[in-house]
């Protein structure tokens, strides 16, 4: 049963990886989408080939999730185009550096803190109460294993993504009088952009994160979320937790 046709996602982080993938797998289903990123030219692209591919209806706008003005720019454009999202999918997200907390620089951190984890809350703020309003809805979290297992020189990544965990928690509870589910998805090594913004540009840096096993594609985070998306009204997944068959946890690899 396709439970997603003719929903309305608002996905952020859309103009690359997970984000786009999801677009991608929701699209070919039939939903509805509202694509956000900081990248318009790319949004904009992903949309036309939604369009063209699947016939969808998607809207875009670019957003810094940072900011909250613009997060509540976005609210308003949304509300005018009368297209209020059925579900959420909190992906915007980083990590920047991998440096001992003793080395640690103070912009990596506040980028880190900023778009993790004020961004994701600045966004839910925003769409939460008319989600409500709305009828039975869902909001996906994008954590990762780096929330469940700290790691050297992970620190201020770990603690967001320990805190998307804390969060997804904290909002089922304070959503347990509606008909909104939150779960929280957390991805091992997923060969996306991630190492790439994590490693400022530096290529060979990001390809060894993936080299010498099968890596997670996008795809395969975007079909979890469908899977847990199209669940019927009564089933909640809290989390599901993902990684290559090659990881078992943050360390263990067979490379
Ligand atoms: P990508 O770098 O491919 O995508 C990140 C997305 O986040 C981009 O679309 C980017 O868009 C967006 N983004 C970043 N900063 C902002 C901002 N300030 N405002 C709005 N959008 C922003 O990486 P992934 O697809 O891998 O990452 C998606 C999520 O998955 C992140 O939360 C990440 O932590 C998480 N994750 C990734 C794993 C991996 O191994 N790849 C594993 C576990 C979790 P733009 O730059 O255009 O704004
Ligand atoms: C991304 C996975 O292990 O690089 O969240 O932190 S990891």
């Amino acid at each position: 049963m396709n439970r997603v046709k003719g929903k309305c996602a608002l996905i952020t982080g859309a103009s690359s990886g997970i984000g786009e993938a999801s677009a991608n797998t929701l699209a070919s289903k039939g939903c509805d989408l509202i694509l956000t990123a900081r990248r318009e030219e790319r949004l904009e692209a992903l949309a036309q080939k939604l369009r063209e591919k699947y016939n969808a209806k998607v809207d875009i706008y670019p957003v810094d999730v940072r900011i909250n003005e613009s997060v509540e720019q976005l609210l308003e454009n949304v509300k005018s185009a009368k297209t209020i999202p059925d579900f959420l999918i909190n992906n915007a997200g980083l990590a920047l550096g991998l440096e001992n907390v003793q080395e640690g620089f103070i912009h990596k951190w506040d980028t880190m803190i900023d778009t993790n984890l004020k961004g994701l809350l600045y966004v839910t703020r925003a769409f939460l109460p008319f989600m409500i309003q709305k009828g039975e809805g869902h909001i996906i979290n994008i954590g990762s294993t780096a929330g469940w297992q700290t790691y050297p020189r992970g620190n201020v990544y770990n603690a967001t993504k320990f805190g998307v965990r804390a969060l997804s928690d904290a909002m089922s509870l304070d959503l347990v009088d509606t008909d909104i589910k939150v779960s929280c998805v957390a991805p091992g090594n997923c060969e996306t952009d991630f190492s790439l913004v994590r490693f400022e540009g530096d290529k060979d840096r990001a390809a060894r994160v993936y080299a010498r096993y099968k890596a997670l594609e996008a795809k395969d985070v975007a079909d979890a979320i469908l899977y847990i998306l199209n669940t019927p009204s009564h089933v909640n997944i809290p989390y599901l937790r993902i990684m290559p068959k090659a990881q078992r946890n943050v360390y263990v690899f067979k490379r």
